[in-house]
């Protein structure tokens, strides 16, 4: 049986849309940020950092949300683009760190940190601006509907999640091609048996959170 720890809204979603759309049956185990779990040495045996996901599979755990994307597209012979494409499929599914480090970041900044003291504004305002570029990226380069002229793939999967999370830190307006995107993946079948089945939102509260205002020298 294919088991995957999860917590909702973070990264391990990744892993969750990709099983639903392989059609594949697992158990998915819950897990949370607020309880310290992810520290036990039984958790830590399954994931060296004690982050999600973590996926058992084929008799071992992985835990790089973008190696189980590559590892199930692979190993189940679907959604790897053509053959053709497997350079642009490999850079799309390591672009979505480049996106996902700034999402982190900002999360840490606007959610984590709960004491506004530990908070720097210069960080939020950068890490926001850096997250748009990075967007911009994928609006200039996306092949057509999809990252790959070929469809859909786990590429789009993989960078869809921080574009996804994303938004919630940087307004889409400029980024019209993106926003299509994210609507396409909305609608899909899978990503919405995902969604439901992704928990109760315990990070992401809000949908919008806006980097600060400059204060204004005296
Ligand atoms: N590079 C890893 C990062 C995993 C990661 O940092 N996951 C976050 C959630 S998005 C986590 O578990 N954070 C818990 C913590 O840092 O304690 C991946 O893509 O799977």
């Amino acid at each position: 049986m294919i088991r995957l720890h999860h917590v909702a809204q973070t990264r391990s979603f990744r892993v969750l849309w990709m099983l639903e759309e392989l059609g594949l049956e697992f158990e998915l185990v819950p897990h949370s940020f607020f309880d310290r779990s992810l520290r036990e040495p039984a958790y830590l045996a399954l994931s060296p950092a004690g982050r999600v996901p973590a996926l058992e599979i084929d008799g071992r755990c992985l835990s790089e949300s973008g190696a189980i994307l590559q590892y199930l597209a692979e190993t189940r012979g679907a959604l790897t683009g053509t053959a053709g494409e497997r350079p642009d499929w490999l850079e799309w599914l390591h672009y979505a760190e480049t996106v996902g480090s700034h999402v982190a970041n900002l999360t840490q900044h606007h959610i984590i940190l709960r004491d506004p003291s530990m908070r720097s504004p210069t960080v939020m305002r950068l890490e926001a601006k850096r997250l748009e570029k990075a967007l911009e990226g994928v609006e200039r380069r996306m092949a057509g509907d999809w990252l790959l002229a070929s469809g859909f793939s786990a590429a789009d999967i993989a960078v869809s999640y921080g574009a996804l999370i994303g938004q919630r830190f940087t307004a889409l307006d400029r980024l019209p091609r993106v926003a299509g995107w994210l609507e396409r993946i909305a609608a899909r079948p899978a990503f919405r048996r995902a969604a439901a089945r992704d928990g109760a939102a315990a990070i992401y509260t809000q949908a919008f959170y806006p980097p600060p205002e400059e204060t204004p020298h005296a």
